[in-house]
C-alpha cells in the first residue's frame, strides 16, 4: 500500500564483518579505563569478536587526533573510537587540550571519511568525569561505541 511517509534512513546496531580500533589515552587512566571497559562490552555484547577490536593507547587526549588519522588512513579500519578524560581542575591548558582534541578528532573524519566516535570527556572535576564513566551518568565510552557501529551501518547505506 502507497504512502506518503518520508523515507528514513538510518543505521542499525549490526556488527557483521566490522573492525574497529579505539583509541585510549592514558591521562587520566582510572577514568578512560572504565571508557575502554565500557566500549569494548558493549561492541562485544552486540557480537563483535574480540579479534575485530583493537586498542591502541596514547599518552594524552592531544595525542589522540593523529593517532587517529594514522590508522584511518590505514583503511583497515571500518570505525575509530576516542576515549579520553581532560578534566580542568588538573591544567590551565585544560581549553587548548580539550578543544585541540574534539577539534582534531572532527577533522580526521571529515578528512578520511572514516567514522569516529567521540569518547573523550570534558569535565570540571574527577567527581563528574567518573559518573560519566559507568556512575550515575552512564558510560560515555560503551555510548561512543554504540555510536560507530551505528555510523558504520549508516554511511554503508548511503553509498551511492
Ligand atoms: N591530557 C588529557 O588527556 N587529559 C588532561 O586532563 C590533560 N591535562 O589536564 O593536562 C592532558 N594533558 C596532556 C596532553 O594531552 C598531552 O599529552 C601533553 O600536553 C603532551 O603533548
Amino acid at each position: 500500500m502507497p504512502t506518503d511517509q518520508p523515507r528514513v534512513i538510518e543505521g542499525d546496531l549490526s556488527v557483521r564483518d566490522l573492525r574497529i580500533a579505539c583509541v585510549a589515552s592514558r591521562f587520566n587512566d582510572y577514568v578512560v579505563e572504565a571508557l575502554l571497559r565500557g566500549a569494548v562490552e558493549t561492541l562485544k555484547r552486540h557480537g563483535l569478536p574480540e579479534k575485530q577490536i583493537e586498542i591502541v593507547r596514547v599518552p594524552g587526549a592531544f595525542e589522540i587526533p593523529l593517532v587517529l588519522r594514522r590508522l584511518a588512513m590505514s583503511r583497515r579500519y571500518d570505525a575509530l573510537i576516542a576515549l579520553g578524560a581532560v578534566i580542568r581542575g588538573d591544567t590551565p591548558h585544560f581549553d587548548y587540550v580539550a578543544g585541540e582534541c574534539a577539534s582534531g578528532v572532527g577533522r580526521v573524519a571529515l578528512e578520511t571519511g572514516v567514522p569516529i566516535a567521540f569518547g573523550v570527556l570534558t569535565t570540571d572535576s574527577v567527581e563528574q568525569a567518573m559518573d560519566r564513566a559507568g556512575g550515575k551518568g552512564g558510560n560515555k565510552g560503551a555510548d561512543a561505541a554504540l555510536t560507530a557501529i551505528e555510523m558504520v551501518n549508516l554511511l554503508r547505506r548511503l553509498e551511492p
